[in-house]
């Protein structure tokens, strides 16, 4: 028998792989292989602004020697792709924000009755921020008006600040004042960087590079902050929920409809009609037993989150899930969609839809949808899976037995309660907990997974390393989905995996070692738990100095970029691995965005492929930090026989609490 080649590190999904490579079929994996990366634009030294290029500044001393066409060195170069790449990811998250905002809009004004407020204490938050007078009595219509106008200032406002900035620290604050980084409004900063970028503009790659920080920083504390907000206010602030994951959500006997993308309010109707009883008649009436709603990418941790929807995983699983024969249609809306898919699914069975006005495929059906017909569209999607049942042809690699059981919904809510029930809520035990070194220090693991590497294999190895070591792991987008898939995100990793010290803070407070926090524009979970640590206490005043840092292990989407550049500017060192870095042609920028970046913010942006060094360097960043913070020096095995974390009684009263949303009651 042909040996195939380790693509993906998930079984379930190299099974997929092999069976479609003998079946002659096409994937990302093979692409990958065959497509080889231009070693020029690879590494940043590709400028295409203009048309008397492109201009390949390569060479022994291309830094030092060579310039394009107008002059403009390697350095200028390499920042301003880094800039664009910023630009466009942070447009990409705060565009989905804006489709959030205007939704929250079109509720507020009464101007569509498929959606409403479902977490009205998450909107009266959101008002206390923003400082609109919610006095008792305020109908939540109402509220939820003048707090998405509030939030749509943001992306306009011609001068000022972002409202969200003032969630950060005064000293996070202080630092972004002092170097220009506040952020006035999320269009005026992507146009800026982009005109920056433009042909015969900004050539200073510091200067280019702070804009990188800036714009990024609408991103982080504004577009997906607020996205979060909003579609918790919506759709309710995710508390934990039991799951399932990978293709053997699949159901032969029902028919299967996949949410695929990143906007959750087309999901959430589909969620709201699977169940009419017209429909599920309708699919009997084509021998199906049911509907079966499964996720994927992010999409798929925004219904996982708030309902348990079981996710078939991340980017790479796209044509995979197709290639099992089993989905019936996958409807998608923005980002992240491998146009690939279309021309796959004609193989099988599957119908692709498309669904945003700004996102067309050529050879998938469309059906338009916007927040005031919700439901509409949602029921012609679900019909038209269905109709597809009955096309089934057989053909398909379906992975029986593969199914993952997982606990997702890891709010910052719900993390703040879980340590301490309703009336004590704070992150007292974690923060000491960090401080005793019974955790040594929070990784978040995060963004894409990739086929140019063994696909979600960085991620397991790096969070079974991290764990033993008892550091605590936060997750989000495909990295949560690759961790679902494996199997990882469940209390009893924790027990047969972590650490003693990690080991025994999970299973006090009945959590996995690696908290699923959400989607990718939940990455804005993530800052709001470091601000309320640092206002908690006993660690660092700011973000900066925290034993915290990001991975990307497996990036591919300049959504990731911006990310990494937010939690940087916010003062958290970010390692990116697989292939070469984007700047990696200039010395200058690389240090600027290490060493640079260190010094002013605290944070910074390496690019590293090798997954030990990568490791290594993680440990290295949390055990300076916590030198630096004064804490016990972490000891590996220290903790493990005693228990002092709280006493029985608070354990006991936080076990009561958690037991019911985690299903162990
Ligand atoms: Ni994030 Fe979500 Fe996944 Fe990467 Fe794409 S789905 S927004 S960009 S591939 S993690």
């Amino acid at each position: 028998m042909k040996q195939h080649k380790i693509k993906s590190a998930t079984e379930a999904a190299q099974k997929i792989i092999d069976w479609g490579e003998s079946e002659g079929l096409t994937t990302c994996f093979e692409r990958a292989e065959r497509m080889k990366p231009c070693p020029i634009g690879e590494t940043g030294a590709c400028c295409k602004v203009c048309h008397m290029g492109p201009c390949r500044l390569v060479g022994p001393n291309a830094e030092e020697e060579v310039t394009g066409v107008c002059g403009a060195t390697v350095s200028t170069v390499a920042a301003r792709n880094l800039l664009r790449m910023v630009a466009a990811g942070t447009a990409a998250h705060s565009d989905h924000a804006r489709s959030m905002a205007i939704t929250l809009l079109a509720v507020g004004e009464g101007k569509t009755s498929d959606f409403e407020i479902k977490d009205p204490a998450k909107l009266m938050r959101m008002a206390e921020i923003l400082e609109i007078p919610a006095p008792e009595g305020k109908e939540v219509k109402a509220l939820a008006r003048e707090v998405a106008l509030k939030l749509l200032e943001d992306f306009s406002r011609r001068e000022g600040v972002v409202n969200y900035a003032k969630r950060a620290p005064k000293k996070t604050q202080e630092r972004w004042k002092k170097w220009g980084l506040l952020p006035r409004s999320i269009d005026r900063e992507v146009v800026e960087a982009m005109h920056r970028t433009n042909m015969g503009v900004d050539h200073d790659p510091d200067h280019l590079l702070l804009h990188a920080l800036k714009t990024s920083l609408a991103d982080g504390w504004a577009g997906s902050m607020m996205s979060t907000d909003i579609t918790d206010a919506l759709f309710g602030t995710p508390r934990p929920v039991q799951a399932a994951a990978s293709f053997g959500i699949f159901k032969e006997d029902e028919v299967n409809l996949v949410v695929h993308g990143h906007e959750p309010t087309l999901a959430e109707a589909i969620l709201d009609v699977v169940s009419e009883p017209e429909l599920i008649e309708y699919a009997k009436s084509k021998g199906a037993k049911g509907i079966n709603l499964g996720g994927m990418c992010c999409t798929a941790n925004e219904v996982l989150m708030r309902h348990g929807i079981p996710t078939s995983g991340g980017f790479t699983n796209q044509e995979l899930g197709v290639m099992t024969g089993l989905i019936d249609a996958i409807s998608v809306d923005v980002q992240c969609i491998m146009p690939a898919i279309v021309e796959l699914s004609k193989k099988f069975h599957t119908k692709v839809i498309s669904t945003s006005e700004k996102a067309m495929t050529q050879g998938a059906m469309h059906v338009a949808f916007d927040e005031h017909h919700a439901k509409e569209a949602a029921r012609k999607i679900v019909r038209v899976a269905i109709d597809n049942y009955p096309m089934r042809t057989g053909k398909g690699k379906y992975v029986e037995t593969d199914k993952a059981p997982l606990i997702a919904g890891f709010s910052h809510e719900y993390i703040e309660y879980m340590q301490g029930g309703r009336w004590r809520a704070s992150f007292r035990p974690l923060n000491d907990a960090i401080m005793a070194g019974r955790v040594r220090g929070v990784v978040a693991l995060v963004g894409c997974d990739n086929p140019r590497v063994p696909s979600t294999g960085l991620f397991r190895y790096l969070a079974m390393e991290f764990i033993k070591q008892d550091v605590l792991i936060l997750t989000t987008g495909c990295g949560a989905n690759a961790f679902g898939t494996a199997g990882f995100l469940t209390p009893e990793t924790a027990l047969d995996e972590a650490g003693p010290g990690l080991r025994e803070v999970c299973e006090a407070i009945g959590i996995p070692p690696i908290l699923h926090l959400g989607a990718c524009v939940d990455n804005s979970r993530i800052l709001t738990i470091a601000s309320a640590m640092a206002a908690e206490g006993g660690l660092s005043d700011e973000i900066g100095g925290m034993p915290a840092v990001g991975i990307a292990p497996e990036w591919m989407s300049e959504k990731a970029i911006a990310i990494g550049c937010y939690f940087a500017a916010s003062g958290v060192p970010v390692i990116f691995g697989g292939g070469s870095s984007p700047v990696g042609a200039s010395k200058e920028v690389t240090d600027l965005m290490t060493r640079g970046w260190y010094e002013r913010f605290m944070g910074g942006l390496h690019f590293e492929p090798d997954p030990e060094n990568i490791l290594n360097l993680a440990l290295d960043y949390i055990d300076k930090a916590r030198t630096y913070l004064k804490l016990k020096k972490y000891e590996p095995g220290r903790f493990g026989t005693e228990r002092v974390l709280m006493d029985m009684a608070a354990r006991r009263e936080l076990e009561k609490a958690a037991k019911p949303h985690l299903g162990l009651g």
